[in-house]
């Protein structure tokens, strides 16, 4: 599937769209989401043009996973999460919204996330 650039996560990369920027690497961006299923809802994204997983290089994967630890490491002290959730969608028939791979880091239990 076609890269779209005009995604927000693209947009908010470029800097054209603020976000609330949790950390930052050359590979990776993490920021909070605006749909909070949990108190600390993060999504990490490459900063690599894929819409989902099966785009993403392998060199991208990893840096994402490392920024996710990161960022999972960080819930569990500054609100003493003991259990984060990590969720991610890959493709619109799963339910994916936005078209430029993300992973959801969620502190808490499954069992608490908001269903639709
Ligand atoms: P998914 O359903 O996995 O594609 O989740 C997309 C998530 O992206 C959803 O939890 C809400 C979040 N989101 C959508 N638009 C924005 C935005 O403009 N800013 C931020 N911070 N998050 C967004």
């Amino acid at each position: 599937m076609a890269y779209d650039t005009n995604n927000v996560f693209a947009k908010m990369l470029r800097g054209e769209i603020p976000c609330f920027k949790l950390y930052e690497d050359e590979h990776t961006l993490a920021f909070m989401d605006i749909m909070p299923q949990a108190e600390g809802h993060a999504l990490v994204i490459p900063k690599e043009a894929a819409t989902t997983l099966f785009e993403l290089s392998d060199e991208a994967a990893q840096a994402v996973m490392r920024t996710v630890r990161r960022i999972g490491n960080a819930q569990k002290q500054a609100l003493g999460a003991e259990g984060i959730v990590l969720m991610q969608l890959n493709g619109a028939a799963a339910g994916q919204s936005v078209p430029h791979f993300h992973v959801h880091v969620i502190p808490g239990s499954i069992a608490d996330l908001r269903r639709p």
